[in-house]
């Protein structure tokens, strides 16, 4: 993979976190995709969710596949730990991952065609089971790596650059999530970065996978008129219904002024996601009108955003598997290999 180190030097009065790190401390190598692309922007808003919440950088393991969008992690958080997996396998690895070391934060970065092709019964999978990781995909409708083709998740009618309609059924990768049992879903534009940070923040501190599906225009093959996933048709039919805030424990909580109803929904770890409904009826804890509203938005040809589905403390795949606190790398021998007797037991349970 090519990549270009950034310069190490950067202004001293940029402002620090709690850790005492600049956000060039969250940064990763320069970008080499097309200048324009949707994926970088939300690389800068990982960085900025980072940031926001003080994470150590190398706490967190940043999981993808293939595609432009799985290349963005070498941009963003440059100290943290990486593995770029094999085409659509990044759900499966990150699962692996996060069973053998439950103190790892895992950011997984995924594509529609990552995801929704040759990956789809991956990404099924991983949803359904509650692995503990924030899973952001880049939606461009689009191939983007391998030059424009249409993926699975390209609107029916929808025109690609060459003038060819696609022919097929989208696969709707929010309402699969929550028929799948995903317990925090969300949809988000790579250009609304106001409303994709406070997201990204929320998913992190959710127990279970945190699901973004980010419309992310490829301005290379998917960005003209015609198609459903460019700049141009997202800020038309852009519908939002809330506006998000994380609220960390430790932190003050301060009242909001703004007019419109405010929920808030308190998470397991005492986080408080707080929603500003813009729509006043939607309530993203009821799944079935969830749902409904997702479908709705897709037949009049609106693209629904924000915190669609949330389940406030839904426990995770490590939960349920009552796998050991501690990294399995940090365990001895002992604890690894028990002897004999314990094996015999084992066995005998089975019998
Ligand atoms: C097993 C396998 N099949 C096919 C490919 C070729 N290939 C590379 S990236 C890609 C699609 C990427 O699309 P997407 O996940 O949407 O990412 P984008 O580039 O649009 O961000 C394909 C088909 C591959 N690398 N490996
Ligand atoms: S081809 Fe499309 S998805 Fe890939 S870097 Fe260029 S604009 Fe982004
Ligand atoms: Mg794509």
């Amino acid at each position: 993979m090519t990549y270009v180190l950034k310069p190490k030097f950067h202004h001293p009065a940029l402002p620090k976190n709690k850790l005492g790190f600049t956000h060039r401390d969250y940064e990763g190598s320069v970008s080499t995709l097309c200048a324009g692309c949707g994926h970088d922007s939300i690389s800068a808003a990982i960085i900025q969710a980072c940031w926001e919440l003080d994470l150590p950088p190398h706490r967190v393991a940043k999981m993808s596949g293939i595609g432009c969008s799985s290349k963005t992690p070498t941009y963003f958080l440059g100290q943290s730990h990486g593995f770029n997996s094999v085409h659509g396998r990044m759900p499966a690895v990150a699962t692996g991952a996060s069973l053998a070391n439950r103190d790892l934060i895992y950011l997984g970065v995924s594509g529609d065609g990552d995801s929704a092709s040759i990956g789809l019964s991956h990404f099924a999978n991983c949803l359904r089971r509650g692995v503990k990781m924030v899973y952001i995909l880049e939606n461009n409708g689009v191939y983007g790596l391998t030059k424009g083709q249409f993926s699975a998740t390209a609107d029916k009618g929808s025109v690609s650059k060459q003038g060819v309609s696609n022919p097929d059924e989208p696969i709707d990768l929010i309402s699969m999530a929550i028929l799948l049992g995903a317990t925090y879903v969300a949809r988000s534009f790579s250009g609304d970065k106001h409303q994709l940070v406070p997201l990204i923040k929320g998913a992190m501190h959710h127990r279970g996978v945190g699901f973004i599906d980010v419309i992310s225009p490829c301005v290379a093959f998917n960005n003209h008129p015609g198609s459903t996933k460019s700049f141009d048709y997202v800020r038309m039919h852009n519908d939002a219904v809330n506006a998000l805030d994380l609220m960390i424990g430790r932190d003050e909580i301060v009242v909001d002024q703004a007019p419109g109803t405010v929920v808030e929904v308190t998470q397991h770890d005492g986080s408080v996601l707080r929603l500003k409904k813009i729509d006043e009826h939607y309530d993203p804890t009821d799944r079935l009108a969830a749902l409904g509203y997702v479908q709705h938005g897709h037949a009049i040809g609106e693209v629904v955003t924000g915190l669609l589905y949330v389940n406030d403390d839904p426990g995770d795949l490590n939960d349920r598997m009552h796998t050991v606190e501690v990294p399995l790398s940090s365990l001895g021998d002992a604890e690894l290999c028990p002897g004999s007797e314990a094996l015999e037991a084992i066995n005998a349970a089975l019998r």
